[in-house]
């Protein structure tokens, strides 16, 4: 029989409420052995719960029952409100795990048996560990959508799409002697694939959008040696990041912060003065600048988005700064400390005064949601295994394309729809081809 699995659903610590979740098929045997009250299903009820081993009371909790189907797991759940307190909480686990078939649960379990028991695809059991850790506004909506099944309809849609034209690949493979019009069979399965393939190349080319707001926008900040870079990290950050010195070349490791920035989440990069000259020194010194400014490079690079920082005192915009301008990045004056117009096309602040920084913030707030504008209307994809697959289906259907058997494109098809079945983990090809086929007139 499967173990009945319990745990401490809220939080470690101390707190007003805890809850206890239990959930197999012995969850009810142990409720009864715990209480002698009566629990209709899905209502709270108020319990004393008594510890069958020696009689003394555990605690006075409001107690919900779900039965099966019913409930996350999808197997009989008995969910413990109990006082949040250390004593109070080891008291009724220690009384659960006395119980008959009753283990502690591992992380994740109770996800994975809402999977197993089919109340969750494999996105949608993803969604809920993202929901779980979701910092800002933005991410909790993308975790949200997916836990709909955001992903899952899209992914199960190219799915059936597929296997329809699966259905037609085999047809030809099973009554070529009976002469199925082979340009028949042709307009069927092409269409398909390529408007299959069209959507998903769609899909992939949406600028890791929503792995991106799922793991945080990066944001460098590249500038000049003595630009103000740290010190504007440290503004951002309300706190004291890093070391501002009017020494140039303050700047070596690259630091980071986390910030929410109007709901995005966002890594914000601290780097070293972009200093060439630095690069072809050879004075040990200035190897680590150099280091550094190579690292600076390459945050620069990687980085979703660049504040390219500007010394409002210098005569003219620093060059090799001025180079790293893309459609990702916004360029900034600063040491406008008395409010002037700092260079043409440039958003003017000083980290001193602490003017222009709203209006700074406001302008990257814009800059990213820009980026994420879509991610309400298309579900996006949220994690390289969803990428990968997806790309393996594309090299399916590309195959089945250019296939030159009927058996061969059937093959190729039958890879695609597996591909992207071990997405949701749900699409059985045999199951579907059931289906399909129940509906399809074959025999015609
Ligand atoms: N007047 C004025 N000075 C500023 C402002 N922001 C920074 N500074 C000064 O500029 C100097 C350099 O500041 P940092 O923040 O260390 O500059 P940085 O870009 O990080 O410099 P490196 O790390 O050396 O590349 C310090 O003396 C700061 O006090 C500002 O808004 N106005
Ligand atoms: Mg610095």
């Amino acid at each position: 029989m499967t173990d009945t699995i319990y745990a401490l659903a809220s939080a470690q610590g101390r707190a007003g409420i805890a809850v206890v979740r239990v959930s197999g098929p012995q969850a009810m045997e142990s409720l009864s052995k715990l209480s002698d009250g009566t629990f209709p299903v899905r209502q709270a009820v108020l319990a004393q719960l008594i510890n069958p081993d020696n009689g003394s009371l555990i605690d006075e909790a409001i107690v919900i029952t779900f039965h099966p189907p019913r409930s996350y797991t999808g197997e009989e759940t008995v969910e413990y409100n109990i006082h949040g307190g250390k004593a109070v909480r080891e008291s009724l686990l220690n009384a659960l795990s006395q119980m008959d078939g009753h283990r502690m649960a591992e992380p994740g379990e109770f996800t994975r048996r809402a999977y197993e028991n089919g109340n969750l695809d494999l996105t949608q059991a993803e969604a809920v560990a993202d929901l779980i850790h979701a910092e800002t506004e933005a991410q909790k909506q993308l975790a949200l959508s997916q836990m709909g099944g955001a992903l899952s309809n899209l992914y199960q849609g190219w799915a059936d799409r597929l296997v329809k034209a699966l259905a037609y690949a085999e047809a030809q493979i099973d009554f070529a002697e009976e002469d199925l019009p082979e340009d028949e069979v042709k307009s069927h399965v092409e269409p398909v694939l390529t408007h299959v393939m069209t959507q998903i190349t769609g899909h992939l080319n949406d600028g890791n959008r929503g792995e991106i707001l799922r793991e945080g926008i990066k944001i460098a900040i590249i500038g000049a040696p003595n630009a103000g870079k740290s010190s504007l990290i440290n503004a951002l950050a309300q706190r004291d990041v890093a070391i501002v010195s009017d020494m140039a070349g303050t700047t070596r490791d690259v630091l980071e912060v986390h910030l929410d920035l109007n709901g995005f989440p966002v890594t914000l990069y601290d780097t070293a003065g972009l200093r060439p000259e630095q690069l072809s020194d050879e004075h040990a010194q200035d190897q680590i600048e150099a280091e550094g400014i190579k690292r600076a490079l390459q945050k620069a690079q990687e980085a979703d988005f660049k504040i390219l920082l500007f010394d409002g005192k210098d005569n003219e915009m620093h060059p090799q700064t001025l180079n790293l301008k893309d459609d990702n990045s916004i360029c900034v004056t600063n040491k406008m400390d008395d409010g002037e117009t700092g260079f043409a096309d440039t958003i003017s602040i000083s980290t001193q005064s602490g003017y222009g920084l709203d209006n700074l913030i406001d302008n990257v707030s814009r800059e990213t949601k820009a980026l994420f504008e879509d991610i309400q209307n298309s579900p996006s994809l949220t994690r390289a295994r969803h990428r990968e697959a997806l790309v393996e289906a594309q090299e399916h259907i590309d195959r089945a394309l250019h296939g030159f058997s009927p058996d061969m494109i059937a093959e190729d098809i039958r890879m695609s729809v597996r591909s992207i079945g071990r997405i949701t983990g749900r699409t059985d090809v045999e199951d579907l081809l059931d289906i399909i086929f129940r509906d399809f007139c074959i025999g015609k």
